[in-house]
């Protein structure tokens, strides 16, 4: 028991405050926000402010439980992990905190009795979107897993000025990007801790000291990192865990001797150069561009997490070869990988560590996630540029790479180890060599962090089966043949069913728990107890009661068109949804060629037919890198498809089409609940996992999609005749290449719906035929990502998603299916399969 630290005890005690659970001090607690924190009178406050009261006093709760959980795990010092990621994903934040605090009723009724809706002062949250997709979002899911499953675990990342770009519309159909000033009001979630500060060098000079690998790294440019928190509770726990976001600052305002010798630019120049390192989030999705402030983000958010993370180690007074037994550091993809080469810095320089010892320990700490086998996607840096923004770490790269590790021969030979090099395992393979280096030659040469990721880790995992195996058999085959398989294994995604159920489709939830007859908390924390459903398929009223859910959330989502546009939504058709990041390789151009095509059909029917066919509503939603100028042309056709068929009288009835701009956590939580069919095209093998997927299907929406990523586990659960499978296998895709390149079929020929729908476009019919041509012809010339051999099953696969939609009883109870077996893609099960095979850390209940 700590000792009282000053005063008297008693005082201290009486006055400590508690949380505020009912409704009389919740009121009390917001309006003294009103008063206070926000300096406002009750008779002038609008939605915004009593929105951030409420959430002022929403985050007193948190910070009481986060203190205690923060307070615990000083004292029982448990190992825990660590979740190094570029992008964290977070949406919005109040519903959420409400929710996992089990306080959203009474703050429902307290707002109410302040005389505002719980529903309008929730949609004046901005999104916080410090992420571009998937695996920002995932970041998110596990955060939220981790204090449910009372893990304890951090995350840190960057606190970007500015998130993702809002994206516009302009009228000719093209993107526009402006900035998204997130923090433009205080963000109420996020506790400054001005305190913890940490010194990153950039530049200057690396001295070798002697024979043993060490150096001295002086001069150059030093920069603060500030630590800002946010607290992440979980659901139905106490325990509320830590997202660590840094922010950059320049280390000594601005330069004096400039400033008075008049020279006011040069003054502020180091200060700007320093702030602006965590100004922005990088919006390029699979593709890495080389850049230097790129390069910058990943060294300072590295370097000062990992510095953290040796603080706390060394508060333990424990030996700094046990580091491993109480850290477990997670690698986001390869961005954080040169927290490898930082910590061997650390360990080798300033702890005076021998290389085997900190190899070891380094090995020991760090574990790798790899989200893509794209090429495009798989980060390089150019060695010139890295020897000049991080001299040192260039030389313990090449260290790693020649002298002192197990990678190649060793001339600082140590028979103690137990490790042997490649050379030894496999003698004379100079190709072998080549390939795994963790240097590619080249102009300029690049050091290839994936390698570099998977060497320096314990362990290495994808993201779902098919692309774990891809991983293993593809981009680190050599390394799979070096080390033994059994450092590289799977962790399927999940997504957190809080969020993606409870939050989005609550009345879905609330029909869930009546009719398992479980209080939500169970369930939402055992998510295979959705399997309960299955026996209702045969329940009449229950079914109708599932399909009027779906259909009220189609209103809802038609409604928030209608506000947003300005456009009516057709309610009475089947909606089908296309929400993703823009990318060749997602393959939304097949799906809008798909809807031309249905468009073409439609016309050419007499209006009596016409009739028969399913109506359908399409939705599309998703940013393009604002240097991906395919992927804006995609968008530029989808927006011009949707003007002209949505204006045809003949057929608008039966087809209608819409992209809705500025994507986000916040619009997918309208979009999903009111999908009836979702679409996941990807050309197979190219979608790590997608999550989604996921989300879409439970929320019993159906899957339209390849055998690719996460939809093949989602149909092993569901079963195969609930989900549209079509399109080529992953093994085929080689030789489809391979025939496009060198056996290239006439699209006349190979695939002649196809061939007229682009020469349709092409012809003008939605506008100037040779703006798309570029577009079209990644189509008719090499067809990389095979949509002419996709084509015709796609359209085959469409029709018999009309034929089950028109069977309303069974599509119904395919529906239920689908959310019953989807009980595996919980995050919970995703975090606790990291922590039980990957970081070894167990639960650490937090109890008053
Ligand atoms: C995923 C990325 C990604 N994979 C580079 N790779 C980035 C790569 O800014 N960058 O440089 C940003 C993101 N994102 C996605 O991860 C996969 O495509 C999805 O299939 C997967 O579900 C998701 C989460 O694992």
């Amino acid at each position: 028991k700590e000792k009282w630290p000053r005063g008297d005890e008693k005082e201290w005690r009486s006055a400590l405050r508690g949380l505020d659970t009912d409704v009389g001090s919740i009121t009390k607690s917001v309006v003294h926000h009103v008063q206070t924190s926000l300096a406002r009178q009750p008779h002038n406050l609008d939605d915004l402010g009593a929105y951030q009261a409420a959430a002022l006093s929403v985050r007193d709760n948190l910070i009481l439980n986060w203190n205690e959980t923060q307070l615990q795990y000083t004292r029982k010092a448990p190992k825990r992990a660590y979740y190094l990621s570029l992008e964290f994903l977070m949406g919005r934040t109040l519903d959420n905190a409400l929710l996992n605090l089990g306080l959203k009723d009474e703050y429902k009724d307290g707002i109410k009795r302040l005389g505002f809706s719980i529903e309008d002062i929730l949609e004046q949250e901005r999104d916080a979107a410090l992420g571009n997709g998937g695996l920002g979002r995932l970041a998110a899911c596990y955060l939220d897993s981790s204090a449910s499953q009372e893990l304890p675990l951090w995350g840190y990342g960057l606190r970007y000025k500015y998130g993702i770009f809002q994206q516009l519309i302009s009228p000719e159909g093209n993107q526009l990007e402006a900035p998204d000033p997130w923090l433009e009001h205080q963000n109420p979630w996020e506790l400054p801790r001005l305190d913890v500060v940490y010194d990153v060098r950039f530049y200057g000079q690396a001295e070798r000291l002697d024979g043993k690998g060490r150096a001295q790294w002086t001069g150059g440019q030093e920069v603060l990192a500030i630590a800002y928190d946010v607290m992440i509770p979980g659901y139905g726990t106490q325990t509320t865990n830590n997202l660590r976001l840094w922010e950059s600052r320049p280390k000594r305002g601005f330069d004096l001797n400039s400033f008075n010798a008049g020279n006011y630019e040069g003054a502020v120049e180091s200060s700007n150069s320093a702030e602006a390192i965590t100004s922005v989030l990088y919006p390029n999705d699979h593709t890495t561009f080389g850049k230097e402030l790129r390069l910058k983000q990943q060294y300072f958010w590295t370097a000062a997490s990992l510095a953290d993370i040796l603080r706390r180690f060394k508060n333990l007074d424990k030996p700094i070869t046990e580091f491993p037994e109480y850290a477990a550091i997670q690698l986001n993809d390869t961005h954080p990988t040169l927290a490898i080469p930082e910590l061997m810095r650390v360990l080798i320089d300033e702890e005076e560590l021998d290389w085997n010892t900190a190899w070891g320990i380094v090995t020991n700490t760090f574990f790798y996630t790899n989200h893509t086998v794209l090429p495009e996607a798989l980060e390089k840096w150019p060695v010139p540029l890295i020897e000049h923004v991080l001299p040192r770490h260039m030389q313990i790269i090449y260290d790693i790479v020649s002298l002192r590790s197990f990678f190649l021969t060793r001339t600082l030979s140590d028979a103690s180890s137990s490790r042997t090099s490649v050379e030894r395992k496999f003698p004379h393979d100079r190709e072998r060599l080549a390939r795994m280096s963790l240097i590619e030659e080249g102009q300029p040469k690049q050091v290839r962090m994936a390698h570099l990721a998977c060497i320096g880790s314990r362990k290495v995992n994808g993201v779902a089966e098919l692309h774990s195996d891809l991983v293993r058999t593809t981009i680190l085959k050599d390394f799979v043949e070096f080390e033994g398989i059994s450092k590289f294994g799977n962790v399927t995604n999940g997504i957190t069913p809080r969020r993606w159920l409870d939050q989005c489709n609550p009345e879905l939830s609330a029909l869930i728990s009546k009719t398992l007859k479980l209080d939500k908390t169970v369930w939402l924390k055992d998510l295979t107890k959705l399997e309960g459903l299955l026996p209702f398929t045969e329940d009449k009223a229950f079914c109708k009661e599932w399909a009027a859910i779906k259909q009220r959330n189609k209103e809802r989502l038609a409604h928030h068109v209608e506000l947003t546009l300005g456009l009516k939504v057709n309610t009475n058709a089947l909606f089908d949804v296309q929400i993703k990041r823009l990318h060749e390789y997602k393959r939304q151009t097949l799906n809008i060629l798909g809807v031309i095509h249905r468009y073409l059909t439609l016309k050419n029917m007499t209006p009596a037919k016409r009739k028969k066919v399913v109506n359908r509503v399409v939705f599309f939603a998703g940013k393009a890198a604002p240097a991906y100028y395919i992927a804006k042309l995609t968008i530029r056709l989808i927006v011009n498809v949707a003007r002209i068929i949505n204006a045809d009288p003949d057929t608008k009835d039966h087809l209608t089409l819409y992209f809705l701009p500025d994507y986000s956590v916040s619009l997918a939580e309208v979009l999903i609940p009111a999908s009836n069919i979702s679409q996941h095209i990807s050309t197979a093998g190219t979608e790590a996992s997608g999550t989604s997927n996921m989300k879409f299907c439970l929320n019993g929406g159906l899957l339209l999609g390849t055998v690719d990523g996460a939809n093949i586990e989602i149909a092993e659960e569901v079963g195969e005749s609930n989900v549209f499978f079509f399109g080529h296998l992953t093994p085929a895709v080689e030789d489809l290449r391979f025939q496009h390149l060198y056996h290239p079929v006439p699209l006349e020929q190979k695939c002649p719906a196809l061939a007229h729908v682009l020469n349709q476009v092409s012809a003008g019919l939605f506008g100037d035929g040779h703006v798309y041509e570029p577009l079209l012809n990644t189509v008719r010339q090499g067809d990389y990502y095979l949509l002419s051999d996709d084509f015709d099953s796609y359209i085959a696969a469409l029709g018999m998603v009309d034929e089950a939609y028109s069977d309303s009883e069974e599509w119904v109870k395919k529906s239920i299916r689908t959310t019953a077996k989807m009980g595996k893609f919980s995050s919970d099960r995703a975090i606790n399969e990291y922590a039980e095979s990957y970081w070894n850390i167990e639960k650490v209940p937090v109890t008053k």
